[in-house]
């Protein structure tokens, strides 16, 4: 991994929810990170439970990989790297745990819209130390659907949630970020760079309409000291029950 200076790192995560790492993975690594999930998606996913997975439109084309640190062992050796979560866990405050590895894949041309979230309506955490490193495995340009966050809204707690309806994307916010989405931090990234973000900041995505995939891998973790908070658990069991899997 890129060297990082965890100083200027924390107190960026801390001040804004949302901090960019440049070539966090090696091209290298970016190659076998690929080749794996092409393997996987074409050997594996058939014969596994539909909690793997989420499908675009089509009913074909993958949208999303879920669980894949149980399902595979290549992702979940990958999300237990000490390097990895030695640079973690000041920003979870304590000692990481990986909780999850998937993908939000955005294929070209169908890739779906995410709506204006926090992630901790899904995860359900109390404290809120949790966070998503998320991984280009393409390149993420403005056109191909990056991912857009309100830097600083994680210092306002969680706000009103509803479900949404969107299979993968099942619970939203109530209502949009007022601030305009020019004003809003862009995850722009070369492949193998990485934006780390934490569970309670606002982002969104729009739809991919480019002949550009838009692929990235997502390994999230929380402290070992969070705990499930039993109101945010009864949202969210509410809305992905109307729209499983996620
Ligand atoms: O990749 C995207 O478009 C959305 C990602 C997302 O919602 C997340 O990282 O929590």
């Amino acid at each position: 991994m890129n060297p990082t200076n965890t100083t200027e790192l924390l107190a960026s995560y801390e001040r804004d929810g949302v901090v960019r790492i440049r070539q966090f993975l090696s091209a290298d690594e970016i190659a076998a990170v690929r080749a794996e999930l092409d393997r996987y998606i074409r050997d594996d996913l058939s014969t596994l439970p539909v909690d793997a997975r989420t499908l675009e439109k089509d009913e074909k084309t993958v949208r999303n990989l879920w669980r894949l640190e149980k399902y595979n062992s290549f992702f979940r050796q990958l999300g237990e790297r000490a390097d990895i979560q030695s640079l973690v866990a000041p920003l979870v405050h304590g000692e990481p745990l990986l909780a999850g590895v998937e993908t939000f894949n955005k294929p070209a041309r169908i890739g779906s819209g995410v709506p204006y979230h926090q992630d901790n309506a899904y995860f359900c955490q109390t404290p809120p130390d949790m966070l998503t490193v998320w991984i280009a495995i393409d390149e993420v340009t403005e056109a191909n659907g990056p991912v857009f966050f309100v830097k600083g809204s994680h210092q306002d707690g969680m706000q009103p949630t509803k479900p949404s309806g969107v299979r993968g994307n099942s619970i939203g916010m109530a209502e949009p970020s007022a601030v305009p989405v020019n004003e809003q931090f862009c995850g722009l990234l070369a492949p193998g760079d990485a934006t780390i973000h934490q569970c309670e900041t606002i982002h969104h995505s729009a739809p991919n309409t480019t002949d550009h995939s838009r692929l990235g891998l997502l390994l999230v973790y929380r402290g070992s000291h969070t705990q499930t908070d039993p109101k945010l658990k009864a949202a969210y069991t509410a809305a992905v029950t109307a729209t499983p899997p996620a």
